[in-house]
Parts: structure tokens; C-alpha cells; sequence
């Protein structure tokens, strides 16, 4: 099984998992990324049932509207039941590096709002440790070397995402060599530094269930 097939079995795992907790007024927050494009696509095919849906990044947001899926503000929306996103990174306890692909401040806040946050992802994801996939941080650019100063003391290298802006007009650094032994702890730690939007760990709001892809079928993590 190529990795592309495994992506879509989760995707198609990931509809069959959602549809029984759609109604008519449902919302549906949708992710960024390959895994979450092949979960779009499927999730056009029962767009009959719910309301619409709430991207995370402009890119996802129009790959639903051309699927004729109705795209609503963050902003018109005070609930969703369910948001289905992909990951860098996830560890056995449900906490996962996001944020490869620059949308992480956007999926947080979705995550936030969400009953319920279904990760989709292939085997090739899973980590004992989270770190080695570099952690992105969200930056106010002006306060970019300001940051990375402050980030060089976690005993990590951060590393200018060169030529990338965020959806939110904000720069992004890679934190390359860190090994994350307290998720939940870090994710504050750097959160708190002043001039940083928000960082790739989600682990305060994690998953609440993974879908992994592996060559002999889907398996779920509670
Ligand atoms: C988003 O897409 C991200 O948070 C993560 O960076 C990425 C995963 O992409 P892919 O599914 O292409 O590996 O969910």
C-alpha cells in the first residue's frame, strides 16, 4: 500500500466515523494539508447532510468551495461538532506536532471550538518522542530575532522559515532538535514568550481520536 492509499483509507475512515454525529445544522471543521485534501474530497460526497463546513487555511477553504461545500466565518459559528485535521508528529497519548504546512494558529483555534478533534494520519507520523519533526512557531514579525533569542534557551535551533508568510500575515520559526518530554508544558513555556502567536504542539487541546493509516487497514487511538 503506497502512502497516498493509506491517507485516503483514513480519509474514508474519517467520514464513516463523522457521519453518525452530523445533523442538518452541523459544522464541520476541516483541516490543512494532503491527508485533509483527500478527507475533503470524501467529505463532499455526504455534503448533503450537514451545514457546512470551517476551514483552517484559505487553501482548504477553497478546495471546499469547489466542491460546493458552504464555507462559514470562525467568526458566525459558536459550535462544531467535529474537526478533522492531519499532523507532523503524534506520540501514544493523543499529543501531536502540527503545523508543517504554516496553518497552525488557524487549526488551533478550530481545535478550540471543536466537541470533538479527529487527527488523521499514516503510521509513518507515529513517535515515541515528539521533536523530530521541527516544531513551527507562529512569530509577530517583528519580534522574529527577539524569539528565536528566547527560543535558543529550550536547547533547540530555530530556523527562519525563509520567504513563507502565514495566512495571518506572521512568520514562522522551525524549532530543529528538540526532544519534547513534557508536551503540555512546553506548548505554555513557548507560548508565553512575547511576540509569539502560538505554536505546533498540541497538546493542552489534543486529539481526541487518531485515525492511522498502516498497510493492513485503519487503526483508531483513543
Ligand atoms: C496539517 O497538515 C498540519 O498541521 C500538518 O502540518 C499537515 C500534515 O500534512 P500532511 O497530511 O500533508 O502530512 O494538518
Amino acid at each position: 500500500m503506497t502512502q497516498d492509499e493509506m491517507k485516503l483509507a483514513v480519509a474514508q475512515a474519517a467520514v464513516e466515523y463523522i457521519q453518525p454525529k452530523l445533523a442538518r445544522d452541523s459544522i464541520v471543521g476541516v483541516g490543512t494539508g494532503s491527508t485533509a485534501n483527500f478527507f475533503i474530497d470524501e467529505l463532499a460526497k455526504i455534503k448533503h447532510i450537514f451545514e457546512g463546513a470551517v476551514a483552517s487555511s484559505e487553501a482548504t477553504a477553497e478546495r471546499l468551495k469547489g466542491h460546493g461545500i458552504n464555507v462559514f466565518d470562525m467568526n458566525s459559528v459558536d459550535q462544531m461538532d467535529v474537526y478533522v485535521d492531519g499532523a507532523d508528529e503524534f506520540d501514544g497519548r493523543l499529543n501531536l506536532v502540527k503545523g508543517g504546512g504554516g496553518a497552525l494558529t488557524r487549526e488551533k483555534i478550530v481545535a478550540d471550538v471543536a466537541k470533538e478533534f479527529v487527527c488523521i494520519v499514516d503510521e509513518s507520523k507515529k513517535v515515541d518522542l515528539l521533536g523530530l519533526f521541527p516544531l513551527p512557531v507562529e512569530v509577530i514579525p517583528m519580534a522574529r530575532s527577539q524569539v528565536a533569542r528566547e527560543l535558543v534557551k529550550l536547547d533547540c535551533m530555530p530556523v527562519y522559515r525563509e520567504g513563507f508568510v502565514t495566512d495571518n500575515g506572521n512568520v514562522i520559526l522551525d524549532l530543529h532538535g528538540l526532544e519534547v518530554e513534557e508536551p503540555k508544558e512546553l506548548e505554555t513555556r513557548i507560548n508565553n514568550i512575547v511576540g509569539v502567536v502560538t505554536n505546533g504542539l498540541f497538546a493542552r487541546r489534543g486529539a481526541n481520536v487518531i485515525l492511522m493509516g498502516t498497510p493492513n487497514g485503519v487503526e483508531t487511538i483513543k
